[in-house]
C-alpha cells in the first residue's frame, strides 16, 4: 500500500488534527502543500480533492476523503497502531459529542474570534474577542465536566477527542487572554501540559 497523502498547510488547526492522528498511529505520510489563504487563490486542481476548498484533504491508494473527523476515523480503523476510538458505546458517544462541540462552538470562537483577531487584525474588534472568550469559557467548562478521570479526556487512553482538541486549544493559547482563561480550568490545563509533551505534538508544530 502507498503512503497516505495529506493536502494542506502546517498553519492549519484541522490539518494538524489529521497529522496528529497519523503520527500517533505511527504512519508515514506525505504532506502536499496547499495554502487556502494564498494571495493568488486556491489552485484549481485542489477542488477535485475538496469541493469546498478547505484543508485538509486526504488520499490513500486512490481513496479520497475530506472532513477531518472522517479522515481521522478512517486512519484509526484502516491502519494498525493504538486504537483511538473508545470500544464502548458511552465513551464513544461522549467522544463524538466532544468532537462535535469543538467543531460547532470552539473552533470559530477560540481560533478566529479570539486568537486570529488579537494577533492579526489592526485594530482588533474587541467585542468579537469578548464574545469569543465567553464562548471559550463555556467550551472549557463543558470539557471539564465531560472529562473522565485519568490523564486524557476519555480516561486512561489517548483518543481522537484529545487530538481534535489539542490544536484548537493550542491556537487559543497563542494569546494572553487564552492562557489566562485556561488557568481557570485546572483539569484542562493539566491535560494540556500532558498533551504538549507528546512527540506527535512537536512533530506537527508549524515550521518557522
Ligand atoms: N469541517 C472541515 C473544516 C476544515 C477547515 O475549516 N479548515 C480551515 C483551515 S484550519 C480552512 O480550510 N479554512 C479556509 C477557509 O475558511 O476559507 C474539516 O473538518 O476538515
Amino acid at each position: 500500500m502507498s503512503k497516505p497523502v495529506v493536502y494542506g498547510a502546517d498553519y492549519s488547526v484541522y490539518v494538524r488534527i489529521v497529522r496528529l492522528v497519523l503520527e500517533e498511529k505511527g504512519i508515514d505520510y506525505e504532506l502536499v502543500p496547499v495554502d487556502v489563504f494564498a494571495a493568488d487563490g486556491i489552485p484549481g486542481w485542489y477542488f477535485d480533492h475538496h469541493p469546498f476548498g478547505r484543508i485538509p484533504a486526504f488520499e490513500h491508494d486512490g481513496f479520497r476523503l475530506f472532513e477531518s473527523s472522517a479522515i481521522a476515523r478512517y486512519v484509526d480503523e484502516a491502519f494498525d497502531g493504538p486504537a483511538l476510538l473508545p470500544a464502548d458505546a458511552r465513551p464513544r458517544a461522549t467522544m463524538n459529542q466532544i468532537i462535535g462541540m469543538l467543531d460547532a462552538y470552539a473552533y470559530r470562537a477560540m481560533v478566529w474570534d479570539v486568537a486570529v483577531e488579537r494577533l492579526e487584525k489592526e485594530p482588533p474588534d474587541e467585542s468579537l474577542i469578548a464574545g469569543g472568550l465567553g464562548q471559550a469559557a463555556t467550551v472549557l467548562r463543558v470539557l471539564t465536566s465531560l472529562k473522565a478521570a485519568g490523564p486524557w479526556l476519555l480516561g486512561d487512553q489517548l483518543m481522537l477527542a484529545d487530538l481534535h482538541a489539542a490544536p484548537i486549544i493550542g491556537y487559543f493559547l497563542k494569546v494572553a487572554e487564552g492562557r489566562k482563561l485556561l488557568a481557570e480550568f485546572p483539569d484542562i490545563r493539566d491535560w494540556w501540559d500532558r498533551i504538549v509533551q507528546r512527540p506527535s505534538f512537536a512533530r506537527t508544530e508549524k515550521a518557522g
